[in-house]
């Protein structure tokens, strides 16, 4: 409401002289211009920046940044202009509001509000991307203090590692509680109510039903969720005893293999039951027996997209990527996709270690690359996904037709090896561990945020409102006492980075619903973690008209595309994974489930 009033407000303020639809048309081709003009310079000193962190990068990235955000400030104000305008056709419509709407910090018109936010931002991606946590009192950087979360089993030390990573965000405080301020009042600008309600415009829906959309989708699948808390809670208290792990009430964060336990995958060993637990390969130790480094794992990720149709990666890819990390400089390991030229630059950047959960990774951030090249051919600001989440479903959608038989087919496992049906709970159940605790997670990131934007959460109350929704949604606990002295959220790369982490919530139901109606497409009559569409021509092209469509239309519509359904809903991965929830039911049986908000 607030924000319609606000953008009456605009409206009225708007040039006397009557602008026409012909005028607007006119408007957003020139807008389309000067943000593709900047784009490019734009996205090569970002990538100079991530990949060689150093005061002379980021004083050239923040000076950058501040262009971009007047630009789009500007550009924003101007397309307001346009509110209220008749006959103004469909396209140019929408481009307008995505010129209004998506701005991820804005900046206010004060003179040298735009610089000291592209400044702060800087600096904390930049922090981050330098914080070292330790592990037996060794320095170790983020990427490798990640690793060794995942192998760890001694919970003094991943104490250790998790309390010193968290140790990283302290000093970000003060530049976050200044952004905060700066890009609300920016917020208020444009006739918005905070920073928050921006992030939640992008959606084809008003704002407050996309935070309905959220909590109905978390509630459809959590009771998943609180099954395999139980489960693992179990597993972990019989591995610990009570005084590491109590039977009961929330698990101790650090203990799931994960920094953020937001993937538990990596201590599927101590959760796997006997016997049907045993899948009798890991994707590290087979790709490490082929002597598969990091660019031959890329390669595999690649032979999939190819498999579909999709035409292969070109020769920049591998030049210009950041494959590994090198050795001799700071970077940003965080992974993620490029799309320098909006033509055919496109990149990963990945310090890519040899293993199970770098695999997956490889096949999300390609996703990225493949999407990026399937809608170049759409106007600059149609350039984009149908809606942030389907960007980061496509590669985790790609990901989950990584099955044995794939797996065989591709030369990584022999037939011999593959699981018999008797496996089939230890392969879901590797699954869940990897997939289910994003669900909570993803969820509750930018619930923290839209507080924090709205002010509902004040800066005295940030890591306790951090650690209170950890508790109420994850059902885990910090392993070592927090206080206002600590700021356990910009230990999280996309804090410190601003990148909105919604999009991460959506991707998770999604890549289920894409891959359900993929099978679908192909045929498959069998159980469905079983099924791979590789080699599938007729389903990649399916899959190619939707990605191609960009952010040309709303998103049901680029979901109806692919998968018949204008919905998003969590019945896909609930049919995904209905098998393991029975089976953990029948294994939780006489224990308390769930946690209390409050213990
Ligand atoms: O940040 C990412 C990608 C970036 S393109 C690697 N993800 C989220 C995270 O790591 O927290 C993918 C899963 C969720
Ligand atoms: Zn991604």
């Amino acid at each position: 409401m607030k924000m319609l009033v606000s953008l009456l407000a605009l409206a009225i303020a708007a040039p006397a002289c009557a602008a026409t639809a012909a005028d607007a048309d006119a408007f957003v081709a020139s807008a389309e211009k000067q943000l593709a003009t900047y784009g490019v310079d734009a996205a090569r000193i970002a990538w100079v920046n991530a990949t060689y962190i150093t005061d002379d990068t980021d004083a050239l990235a923040a000076k950058s940044g501040a262009e971009g955000t007047l630009l789009q400030v500007r550009l924003a104000k101007e397309a307001a202009g346009f509110n209220g305008v008749a006959g103004i056709g469909a396209a140019t419509q929408r481009k307008l509001d995505f010129l209004k709407q998506g701005i991820v910090l804005p900046a206010p018109s004060t003179p040298g509000a735009a610089e000291e936010l592209a400044t702060i931002a800087t600096r904390l991606q930049s922090t981050y991307g330098k914080g070292k946590g330790t592990f037996k009192g060794e320095p170790k950087s983020g990427n490798d203090i990640e690793a060794l979360m995942g192998t760890t089993r001694d919970p003094a030390l991943t104490a250790e590692m998790w309390a010193s990573w968290h140790k990283v965000g302290a000093p970000m405080r003060a530049d976050y509680v200044r952004m905060v301020e700066i890009a609300n009042q920016g917020a208020k600008e444009l006739g918005f109510a905070d920073t928050g309600a921006v992030w939640r415009a992008g959606y084809d829906m008003p704002a407050a039903d996309f935070e309905k959309l959220i909590d109905r989708l978390l509630a459809e699948v959590n009771p998943l969720y609180v099954d395999l808390h139980c489960y693992t809670r179990g597993k972990l208290n019989a591995k610990y005893g009570d005084a590491v792990q109590p039977k009961t009430g929330p698990i101790r964060a650090d203990l799931l293999g994960n920094m953020w336990a937001q993937d538990w995958s990596d201590i599927y060993d101590v959760v796997a039951p006997a016997g049907a637990g045993d899948i009798g390969y890991d994707i590290g130790a087979l790709l490490t027996a082929k002597n598969a480094d990091a660019v031959k794992m890329v390669r595999y990720g690649e032979g999939f997209y190819s498999s579909l149709g999709f035409a292969p990666l070109p020769d920049t890819f591998w030049t210009r990527s950041m494959i590994t990390k090198p050795a001799d400089r700071e970077v940003v390991c965080h992974a993620s996709a490029w799309d320098i030229d909006s033509q055919d630059d496109v990149r990963i950047k990945m310090c890519t270690k040899v293993n199970s959960s770098d695999f997956v990774t490889i096949h999300h951030e390609l996703g990225h690359n493949y999407y990026q090249r399937a809608y170049k051919g759409q106007p600059p600001l149609f350039q984009g996904s149908a809606n942030d989440g389907f960007h980061e479903a496509i590669g985790d959608f790609v990901a989950l037709n990584v099955t044995p038989d794939y797996l065989v087919k591709i030369g990584l496992l022999d037939a011999g090896k593959v699981p018999d049906p008797s496996k089939d709970i230890g392969l879901l159940l590797r699954q869940a561990m990897e997939k289910v605790p994003g669900m909570p997670w993803t969820a509750l990131v930018d619930k923290w945020r839209w507080g924090v934007f709205s002010g509902a959460t004040p800066p005295s109350a940030y890591n306790k409102a951090w650690t209170d929704l950890r508790l109420k949604y994850q059902g885990i606990t910090p392993p070592v006492a927090r206080s206002e002295a600590d700021f356990d959220p910009g230990a999280k790369f996309h804090i410190p980075g601003n990148t909105p982490y919604a999009r991460y919530f959506l991707a998770r139901v999604l890549q289920f619903q894409f891959y359900q109606a993929g099978c679908a497409q192909a045929g498959w009559k069998g159980p469905l973690h079983r099924c791979s569409i590789y080699g599938d021509k007729a389903v990649g092209a399916k899959l190619n008209a939707m990605l191609a469509m960009g952010a040309s239309k709303p998103w049901p519509e680029a979901l109806a595309a692919f998968t018949g359904s204008r919905e998003l809903s969590g019945k896909a991965m609930l049919a995904y994974f209905a098998p393991l929830q029975a089976w953990l039911k029948t294994q939780n049986k006489g224990q308390q489930c769930g946690w209390s908000a409050r213990p």
